[in-house]
């Protein structure tokens, strides 16, 4: 908006009388222009919280997105901040691919006065942004982990033997559910057989449930995706291994997203329980930029609405730091209104 105005008002001033080409100008100039740089395309989740972006900040409702696919490289997030700040864009969305290296990056928007707003994961070294919207990846871990512990009470089963597929190392949703979980499996002495990273694909929950089959074949009866798509990736690594999973088999398995395809694998048995992350946070970024339009201060946090997805109410309820969550049965009209 700064750049196009600043066309507007020089053509307004060298065209004196000529106004009838002024409101041309300024009906481009009122475009909110909005940096995103997203953190690639990795998952049904990813492609949920672009859209849910290019639906909101559409020219009909006043934006100009210009959007960068960083392809999951921390260097090209950083560029792509850098080329924001040369176009001088009104707004900078980030959604930090990992949680570290932000300070110079951020103090270089914060001296070109162009805000940023922080979107699903978390920076942990700069506080030069203006908001963060997203969700808590550590309660979603500690869900998951409070589940469990409840599901095999009600089943009578005494060891846990348990394998993780990380999300992308150094991404806060990993720090997050990854600490979670671990402070439950600490308290309760089961045993994490092995933790390594999925990078939150498809092809990276097969590769390394691949290798964990090849390693603890036999020794494990949990199997814990940070996310859908890693969940299909093991899925089909222990299919083919010949290994059961979900409500009927030998292997508890824990996802986290709760896509449409997570919970259709939920809804079937496949998957015991999906907590879930909402990426449809575009129309809340929305509202901290008007407010900021306004001259308002707007929340520093906002926490977004999830639920925690089951099979059967084998587990209806259980606590997370005291506090009372419920457990939602996966149903038809869930599954279709779901991201
Ligand atoms: O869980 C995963 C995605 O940052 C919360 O990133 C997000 C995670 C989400 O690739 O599917």
């Amino acid at each position: 908006m700064k750049k196009k105005l600043a066309v507007a008002l020089a053509a307004a001033m060298t065209l004196s009388g000529a106004l009838a080409a002024v409101p041309v100008m300024a009906e481009d100039s009122d475009l909110i222009v909005v940096g995103f740089a997203q953190v690639g395309h990795e998952s049904d989740w990813r492609t949920a919280s672009t859209q849910s972006c290019q639906d909101v900040f559409t020219e009909d409702n006043g934006y100009d997105l210009q959007f960068v696919d960083c392809d999951n490289d921390s260097a090209t997030q950083l560029e792509a901040i850098r080329t924001f700040i040369e176009q001088d864009v009104d707004y900078i969305i980030v959604d930090p691919i990992v949680s570290t290296g932000w300070d110079e990056a951020l103090t270089e928007c914060e001296d070109a006065g162009i805000p940023v707003i922080v979107i699903d994961r978390t920076i942990e070294d700069s506080d030069k942004y203006v908001s963060w919207v997203g969700s808590n990846f550590k309660t979603e871990g500690l869900a998951a982990g409070e589940w469990l512990k409840a599901y095999a009470e009600a089943n009578g089963i005494e060891e846990i033997n348990a394998l993780v597929i990380e999300g992308t190392t150094g991404a806060s949703a990993t720090i997050g559910r990854t600490e979670g979980f671990s402070e439950i499996a600490d308290a309760e002495g089961w045993t994490i057989l092995d933790s390594q990273d999925g990078d939150f694909t498809q092809s990276g929950g097969q590769e390394v449930m691949e290798s964990y089959i090849k390693s603890y074949e036999g020794q494990f009866n949990v199997v814990v995706c940070q996310n859908d798509n890693e969940a299909f990736g093991a899925i089909d690594a222990m299919t083919a291994a010949g290994i059961s999973y979900g409500v009927d088999g030998d292997v508890i398995l824990i996802s986290f997203d709760a896509c449409t395809a997570g919970l259709e694998l939920v809804q079937s048995g496949d998957i015991n329980a999906d907590f879930e992350c909402n990426p449809l946070a575009a129309p809340f970024v929305e509202e901290v930029i008007q407010q900021l339009e306004a001259g308002e201060t707007p929340e520093t946090e906002v926490y977004m609405e999830e639920h925690w997805y089951t099979y059967d109410d084998t587990v209806s309820t259980f606590e997370v730091d005291g506090v009372e969550q419920t457990c939602t049965v996966v149903t038809d009209e869930i599954v279709e209104a779901q991201y």
